[in-house]
């Protein structure tokens, strides 16, 4: 009887001090071949993640031969490591993690290794050896960062304002994340290198990719910076957060150039409306994808160790076209 672990890294919805989280089984481990789906998700910190959880619980169902053990973590990465020595004790056949941060898993992975547990990584890739994992499967972090940027100088030039001088307000995901690390080099990259002359980060700090604690760090920031020319912020909820400080503020959000990350149906919804510019799509619906590798693995088949997930860049050019097809709500 095959089971399978999916982990999406935060910590575990149990609060345990210390403790290695109970899972709560959603439905006994049955016979008959049924793959048992232990899912430690990473949190609830964002539409991003409420609809990667979807993806996976409306994936992993015993209708596609899978049973579905569901506990949280809520981004903390003890939790999670506590998690994945759990499944490991219950004797899964795959490990799948998305880590909330690159670093730490070294050992832990290690344990699933010489426990003949494969690990796929999905979502965030982790620091670890190649023969740690069998496969990423993700976004390309620095490339959504790469093409916002990208449609920034577009939009710049477009309305004759390549020459502006920027003031830049970075928000930037929960650090360490390999989601903060690509989306922030990419910005970093833009004004260290071709833009440096023009373009200056007024403030950069982490809003965890929760749309309070955007608005939070956003509402400090605008009490020391009034004049704010463009806000990249590295995931939708923290967008939504720094437009209603903006908002609070008396700053017309319409008259800042508004840059997001993910792709949440709202975001979309927030350009046609003119409230956001630019969104870089990230893809959170990566269980049916998951599910195909671990039936590949089963074949026997061999996989490539990254797998990037094919996204776009919304603007209001595309944005109505797009809308029926954007994830969440
Ligand atoms: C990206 C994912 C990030 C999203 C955020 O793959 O890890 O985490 O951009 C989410 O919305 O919280």
């Amino acid at each position: 009887m095959k089971k399978l672990i999916i982990l999406a890294m935060a910590a575990m919805l149990t609060a345990c001090a210390g403790g290695a989280p109970a899972s709560q089984s959603s439905a006994s481990n049955s016979g008959g071949g049924l793959i048992t789906v232990g899912f430690a998700q990473v949190g609830a910190e964002s539409g991003w993640r409420t609809a990667n959880t979807d993806s996976f619980k409306s994936y992993f169902t015993e209708a596609n031969g899978f049973n579905l053990i569901f506990s949280d973590a809520q981004q903390d990465q003890n939790k999670q490591i506590a998690a994945v020595r759990d499944f490991i004790t219950q004797g899964v056949d795959y490990i799948d993690i998305a880590p909330v941060t690159t670093t730490g898993w070294e050992t832990v992975l290690q344990e699933a290794k010489d426990a003949g547990i494969p690990v796929i990584i999905s979502d965030r890739k982790a620091d670890v050896s190649d023969d740690l994992y069998v496969t990423y499967i993700g976004g390309n972090f620095e490339q959504e960062g790469s093409d916002a940027i990208k449609w920034l100088e577009g939009y710049l030039a477009e309305n004759n304002r390549s020459d502006d001088e920027l003031n830049i307000v970075h928000l930037q995901g929960t650090i360490g994340a390999d989601a903060q690390i690509g989306r922030t080099k990419a910005l970093d990259t833009a004004v260290s290198g071709p833009h440096a002359d023009k373009w200056s980060i007024i403030a950069q700090q982490t809003g965890e990719f929760t749309e309070a604690r955007g608005q939070e760090v956003m509402e400090a920031i605008l009490k020391n910076n009034t004049k704010v020319d463009v806000v990249y912020s590295e995931n939708d909820d923290m967008t939504y957060g720094a437009i209603t400080a903006l908002k609070n503020a008396g700053i017309d959000h319409k008259d800042v150039i508004i840059i997001s990350f993910d792709g949440n149906k709202k975001a979309i919804q927030m350009i046609i409306d003119a409230d956001i510019d630019c969104v870089a799509e990230c893809n959170p619906l990566l269980g049916p994808q998951v599910g195909d590798i671990i039936k590949k693995i089963e074949a026997g088949d061999t996989l490539p160790k990254v797998t990037y997930s094919i996204e776009s860049v919304y603007d209001i050019k595309n944005a109505e076209a797009h809308l029926p097809d954007a994830f969440g709500s």
